[in-house]
C-alpha cells in the first residue's frame, strides 16, 4: 500500500482498535488522530463535512479518501492478505460473522461497556434502564453462540485467523467492562488467548 493511512479514532473504542489491530498484524503503518467523542469532536461541522457525515469514528483515511465503518476499514487494509480467506465460501462466512458482530454483538456487548464505563449506571436515562435487561440478555446470547461455535473449531472461519476473529475479538476481550463474566464462556476465553498469541498482536492500550 503506497498511500498514507490515517486512522481518525477514539483510542478506547473497540471499533477503532479493530482497525489498529488489523494494521499491526499486517505490518501496515498507521498515523493516528484522536477525537474526544465525549466532547462531541466527531459532531463538528468540519468533521461531518470532511471526515464522516455520520459523525462517528473510526474512519480510515487512505490518501485523500475516507472509509467509515470499522469492518469496512479492516477489509480495506486486509484485502488480498492472509486475514481474508481465498476460498469463496469462507470469505462469505467471514463477512457473515462481521455483519453478525455489528448487529448482534456490538450493540449489546459494546454498548453496555459504554453505559457502565463512560455514562455510569447512576446517570442512565429511563430508556437505558428499560433497555438494559434486553441488551444484557442479547449480549449473553451472542457470547454463548460464539462459545458454542468455537467448541468445534479454533477460529471462527475455516482453519485459521481471519478478519472475523479480529472484529469479534475487539469488544469480546473487554466484555467484562460491560458487566459480562468471561469465565462463563471458557471456550471464548481460550480463543481470546489464541488471538493474543498471533505474531505482531498489539493490545488495545498500545
Ligand atoms: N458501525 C460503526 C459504529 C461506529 C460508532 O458507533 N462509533 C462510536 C464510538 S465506538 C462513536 O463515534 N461515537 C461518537 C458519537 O456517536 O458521537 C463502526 O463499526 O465503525
Amino acid at each position: 500500500m503506497t498511500e498514507t493511512l490515517i486512522l481518525h479514532e477514539y483510542a478506547a473504542s473497540g471499533n477503532c482498535y479493530k482497525v489498529r489491530l488489523t494494521a499491526a498484524l499486517l505490518g501496515l503503518p498507521l498515523e493516528r488522530r484522536e477525537y474526544d467523542i465525549m466532547k462531541g469532536e466527531t459532531r463538528t461541522a468540519h468533521f461531518l463535512a470532511n471526515v464522516n457525515a455520520n459523525g462517528r469514528i473510526p474512519v480510515l483515511q487512505a490518501g485523500e479518501r475516507f472509509i467509515p465503518e470499522s469492518n469496512a476499514a479492516c477489509f480495506y487494509l486486509a484485502d488480498g492478505s492472509w486475514l481474508i480467506p481465498e476460498d469463496r465460501f469462507e470469505r462469505a462466512d467471514m463477512l457473515r460473522w462481521m455483519f453478525w458482530e455489528q448487529y448482534n454483538h456490538e450493540p449489546n456487548v459494546a454498548t453496555l461497556r459504554f453505559w457502565h464505563g463512560w455514562i455510569g449506571e447512576a446517570n442512565w436515562s429511563e430508556l437505558q434502564r428499560v433497555q438494559f435487561p434486553a441488551r444484557k440478555a442479547a449480549g449473553e446470547a451472542a457470547l454463548a453462540l460464539m462459545d458454542e461455535h468455537l467448541r468445534r473449531q479454533d477460529w471462527l472461519v475455516g482453519g485459521g485467523p481471519t478478519l472475523a476473529d479480529i472484529a469479534l475479538y475487539a469488544y469480546t476481550h473487554v466484555a467484562e467492562g460491560g458487566g459480562f463474566r468471561l469465565s462463563d464462556y471458557p471456550v471464548v476465553e481460550a480463543w481470546l488467548k489464541r488471538v493474543e498469541a498471533l505474531p505482531d498482536y498489539v493490545a488495545m492500550s498500545a
